[in-house]
């Protein structure tokens, strides 16, 4: 059988990583996308045993260069692009907007809504020549609402979500569907990340419930990407039984 193509931005950690393990177990080849060179060399080794073919590309989302001249490296027949993973993304910081370091806020919007913009563009443009594809975006519980000293990740979720519901409208004539997906905690380096390496902190968000885990959220993917031609999930929100809205746990 032929193997179909995924992109997965961000495929070094967590969702991203989750994601790739299944769809290489689901007859696909991968074109992954990570800054962690090394990392992504080994889930490459790890990845191809299982039979298909990985593609690593090393690049910072925020850099337009960077994005560029890795998108044009991709061999002609690699992109044949079937599935777009915009994964990739971050918070940084859990402050209010009175006193939030600037540098954060940049951080989040030129990862999580800059980077997927620059990314979508050359392989939207892929599709539309193909006349088929599949876009999943990963917005947020926090692209439906909004909790306190987490503006403007919320706002960057909140813009994928907007940004993915226009795209939809644009590309449907062109046969390819768009997909958000929206979890709710789920316990990646995500708090790692966002507590800047405190490993205190970051385990402190998931105490006292049962956090989502990427495998949850990747199986859901796969779902969603395995569904027939004529069928669509537009929208899809995953939360932890535990977690009934974004409020419902402690971010400090
Ligand atoms: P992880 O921190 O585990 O993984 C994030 C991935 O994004 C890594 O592979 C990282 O790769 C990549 N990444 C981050 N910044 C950049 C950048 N500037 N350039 C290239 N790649 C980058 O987090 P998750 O797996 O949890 O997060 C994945 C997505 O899911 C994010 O968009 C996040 O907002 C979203 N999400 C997460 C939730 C959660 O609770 N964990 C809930 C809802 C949504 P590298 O560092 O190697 O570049
Ligand atoms: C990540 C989940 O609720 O911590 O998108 O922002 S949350």
């Amino acid at each position: 059988m032929t193997k179909k193509i995924a992109l997965i931005t961000g495929a070094t950690a967590g969702i991203g990583l989750e994601s790739a393990r299944i769809l290489a177990t689901n007859n696909f080849n991968l074109i992954l996308t990570g800054r962690r060179a090394e990392r992504l060399e080994t889930i490459k080794t790890e990845l191809e045993a299982s039979g298909g073919r990985v593609l690593c590309l090393n690049f910072d989302v925020r850099v337009k260069s960077e994005v560029d001249a890795a998108l044009e490296s991709i061999p002609a027949a690699w992109r044949k692009i079937d599935l777009l993973i915009n994964n990739a993304g971050l918070a940084a910081g859990i402050d209010p907007v009175a006193s939030a370091d600037v540098a954060d806020w940049e951080q989040m919007i030129d990862t999580n809504v800059k980077g997927l913009l620059y990314i979508s563009q050359p392989v939207s443009n892929w599709m539309i020549e193909q006349q088929k594809g599949h876009i999943i975006n990963l917005s947020s519980i926090a692209g439906k609402e909004a909790y306190p000293n987490g503006s403007v990740y919320c706002g960057t979720k909140h813009a994928v979500s907007a940004i993915s519901k226009a795209m939809r409208i644009e590309l449907a004539p062109h046969n390819i569907k768009v997909s958000t997906i929206c979890p709710g905690a789920v316990e990646t380096e995500f708090s790692l990340v966002r507590f800047k390496g405190d490993e205190a902190k970051a385990a402190k968000v998931y105490e006292g419930f049962d956090p989502l885990t990427a495998k949850d959220i990747a199986e859901t993917i796969w779902f969603m990407a395995s569904r027939p031609a004529h069928v669509n999930i537009d929208d899809l929100l995953i939360m932890p039984t535990a977690q009934a809205s974004a409020r419902d746990f402690v971010r400090k």
